[in-house]
């Protein structure tokens, strides 16, 4: 059986949604979001940065959020909520999957850590700023693509797993604004399902 290692708040819901949404059975191993649990030599045996998502399989580990989903949809799903290489939906579906990690976790990172990680005498307004405007811009294109569409590709795929994650993530850190409709809408749909409500509510 699969079994994922978890902490509350972050990336590691990800799979859990996933796994809700498709109803697959799985072993869930929760810890606490802080380095007595995520940097426990325990935990750097399955990840070397002690971080989540973590994925075991059998004698398999995975630990990067993205190719856990894509290896869920390949190994266990036959495709699953993924668009087959030869349909007209797949290429959009690679970008958006992608640029969930590649554009909009960095300045989410940065934010994070500006405004919830580090100590308030150790915070850095410039930096702050920078990320959030840096967010703003690379939430655009999310916004322009989710016109007359429910989910990124049209229908709920795995890049709704990946980048609504994110998108929800952005607006509980105020960064999207009504000047992002769609968006905003998306992220309601997003956070009305009932296996993300799950997921986000997992502690
Ligand atoms: N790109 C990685 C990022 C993993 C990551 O940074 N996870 C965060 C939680 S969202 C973490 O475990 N942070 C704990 C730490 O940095 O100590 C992925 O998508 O799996």
């Amino acid at each position: 059986m699969l079994k994922l290692h978890f902490a509350p708040n972050s990336r590691a819901g990800r799979i859990v949604w996933l796994l809700e949404e498709l109803g697959m059975p799985y072993e869930i191993n929760k810890m606490a979001f802080s380095p007595k649990d995520l940097k426990s030599d325990e935990h750097r045996a399955r990840h070397p940065l002690g971080r989540v998502p973590v994925l075991e399989d059998g004698d398999i580990t995975l630990f990067e959020s993205g190719a856990i989903v894509d290896y869920i949809f390949e190994r266990h799903q036959n495709g699953g909520l993924k668009p087959a290489a030869d349909s007209p939906l797949f290429p959009n579906y690679l970008q958006w999957f992608h640029y969930c990690e590649g554009m909009v976790m960095p300045p989410v990172n940065t934010i994070v850590v500006q405004t919830v990680l580090l100590p308030p005498d150790r915070r850095d307004e410039t930096a702050l700023g920078q990320a959030q405007r840096l967010l703003t811009k690379a939430l655009e294109p999310v916004e322009g693509a989710l016109a007359g569409k429910e989910y990124l590709i049209g229908d709920f795929s795995g890049a709704d797993i990946m980048l609504g994650h994110a998108c929800f993530m952005s607006n509980r850190l105020g960064c999207v604004s009504e000047a992002m409709p769609n968006l905003q809408g998306y992220v309601k749909r997003i956070a009305d399902r009932p296996a993300f409500k799950y997921a986000i509510e997992l502690s």
